[in-house]
């Protein structure tokens, strides 16, 4: 395997090789950024169908963590299209974070779908830096399907740590790298460098639990499971949530 993955890698960067060209131009990110939220919002809602009941059975218990006034604040980081608002218990108070802005006009369409919240603001913030948010002020952080995004997944998570008050849980739902005796983790290597740049930056095999593992959360509720996508590359998944 030693020298079949990088030449199997070098080959789908081949078949990229436009897309390539257009990032050598300095026109991809340009490009990516713009169709990226039209492109979610039309990709989240049939993921949405298919993870329905497993969201459903995550977020269940979102509305234990509601603070002394009775409601839930909320952060989500990487909102993208808003695909968990109707997760959200009544009365839930949400902020909205994303690094692209591009997203707000799904995310202000989703929010009048969803009357039962009361929207609060929209950050443009890349989530290693929640700078505007104060130290231990919100009851619930949510990301799903971010950490195979961001740049730095330790530096986030401290981040989400710190902005959790004491007792506040941050949920979670990301898909990750395969057992690593696996034909699909063989695979994944293999797109890893070419889905990077065309996927807007997502890591295909990202081992995210180890660093959930290693973040200091007093308690850390999280499952393994092999979500019903046709398309195996992302089909393992971990979801659950840690309790600061
Ligand atoms: C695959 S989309 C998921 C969107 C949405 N959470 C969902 O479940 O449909 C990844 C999102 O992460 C955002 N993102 C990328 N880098 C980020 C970062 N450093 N911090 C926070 N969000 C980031 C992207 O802009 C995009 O909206
Ligand atoms: C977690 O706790 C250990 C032991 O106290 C410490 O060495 C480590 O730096 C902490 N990690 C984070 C991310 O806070
Ligand atoms: C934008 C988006 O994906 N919205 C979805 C949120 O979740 C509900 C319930 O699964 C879907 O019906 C929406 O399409």
């Amino acid at each position: 395997m030693g020298l079949l993955i990088p030449l199997l890698q070098k080959c789908v960067q081949l078949l990229a090789l436009p897309v390539y060209v257009l990032a050598f131009l300095g026109w991809w990110d340009w490009i990516c950024k713009k169709s990226f939220p039209y492109l979610m919002s039309r990709l989240s809602k049939s993921y949405n169908a298919k993870l329905h009941k497993e969201k459903q059975q995550l977020f269940g218990n979102l509305a234990d963590f509601a603070g002394s006034s009775g409601h839930v604040s909320l952060l989500e980081i990487g909102a993208g299209s808003g695909a968990n608002f109707s997760f959200y218990p009544p009365g839930c108070r949400v902020t909205c974070t994303d690094p692209n802005p591009n997203f707000q006009q799904y995310l202000l369409s989703g929010m009048a779908q969803n009357r039962h919240l009361r929207f609060e603001d929209f950050l443009v913030a890349a989530a290693e830096d929640l700078r505007p948010v104060p130290d231990s002020s919100v009851d619930v952080v949510v990301g799903t399907l971010v950490l195979c995004s961001v740049d730095d997944v330790a530096a986030v998570l401290k981040e989400v740590r710190r902005v959790l008050r004491p007792g506040g849980a941050f949920y979670f739902m990301e898909h990750v790298a395969a057992h690593s005796s696996s034909w699909i983790y063989f695979w994944q290597q293999v797109f890893s460098p070419a889905w990077k740049l065309v996927a807007d930056g997502c890591s295909l095999a990202r081992e995210t639990w180890k660093n959930l593992e290693q973040a200091n959360f007093s308690e850390l509720n999280l499952q393994h499971i092999n979500a019903p996508l046709k398309w195996s590359l992302v089909q393992t998944h971990i979801l659950g949530y840690a309790v600061k």
